[in-house]
């Protein structure tokens, strides 16, 4: 059963950040999220993810952590962390000005050496069970175990989240409109269901997502593949996967209003089997 009044979302940093524009953020995109927020907060809890973009991207990249074994550098570790701190500041305080209560949960504070704690999971429920506050957490580099360092994707915190929390509705923010079954023809998937995803996954277009093009300096933590990859068991444990345009938020009200919207769909079933 998926609790009915929980939503968990990312921000993907091709949306919260200007991604050829290194330590950018796009306060127009952020505040444009954090006003349909306060709208979606009228009926649902709202947990927030955000990813890492021109600022812990740029940096992870400078410091070869994609390329190099373990360890990473710990000066990189450091400066990683430090600027996702950054970006996750500039966040808040553009929620807060937007009159959302946000409340930043480092990804260290729920996963602990390695693997997510359910306890400590199952606590950010209660924070937005009581209060009016809204759990804003990120893709982060994190200590996994004795003098290891690993960067923890935004999209992997979705499915660990999700997987735990049972939400109504998981929606990834992204640059583009959805899943694409071919780019060159725009021709956005409306709904994905698990039992075809296999020949989907050869078929569809990642290019252009959240990740951004497969050359870009920043797609490091893989771009619309992992997404869909970290949602399989998501839509396995019964929560659908939206993946939606983060530059027009109003998308997200279609959703939940049971409008017509603009997005792909990925789910177990067509909803009327479920
Ligand atoms: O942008 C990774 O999070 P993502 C953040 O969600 C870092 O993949 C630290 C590079």
């Amino acid at each position: 059963m998926t609790r009915p009044d929980l939503i968990i979302m990312k921000m993907g940093g091709s949306v919260v950040t200007v991604k050829d524009s290194p330590l950018t953020a796009n306060l127009t995109a952020i505040d444009g999220i954090s006003k349909i927020v306060l709208e979606l907060r009228k009926k649902y809890k709202v947990i927030i993810v955000h990813g890492g973009g021109s600022f812990g991207h740029y940096w992870s990249v400078k410091y070869d952590m994609h390329t190099k074994p373990l360890p990473y550098s710990d000066e990189g570790i450091s400066i990683v962390h430090e600027s996702m701190l950054q970006l996750n500041h500039i966040i808040i305080k553009k929620f807060i000005e937007n009159r959302l209560k946000p409340y930043t949960l480092q990804p260290s504070t729920f996963v602990y050496r390695g693997l997510p704690d359910s306890d400590k999971i199952e606590s950010i429920l209660d924070i937005t069970t009581k209060n009016d506050i809204v759990p804003v957490t990120f893709g982060d580099v994190i200590h996994t175990t004795e003098n290891n360092f690993s960067i923890l994707s935004g999209d992997t915190i979705m499915s660990l989240l999700a997987t735990n929390l049972h939400p109504k509705y998981c929606m990834f923010l992204t640059n583009v409109d959805g899943l694409f079954g071919d780019i060159n023809k725009r021709n956005l998937l409306h709904e994905v269901q698990l039992d075809n995803l296999d020949s989907l996954i050869t078929k569809t277009d990642t290019r252009s997502s959240d990740g951004d093009t497969d050359n870009s300096p920043f797609d490091v933590t893989g771009g619309m593949k992992r997404k869909v990859s970290e949602s399989i068991p998501i839509v396995k444990s019964g929560t659908p996967v939206y993946f939606l345009n983060g530059f027009e938020p109003q998308r997200m009200l279609d959703i939940i209003e049971g409008k017509d919207y603009v997005g792909t769909c990925f789910k177990l079933k067509p909803i009327s089997q479920i």
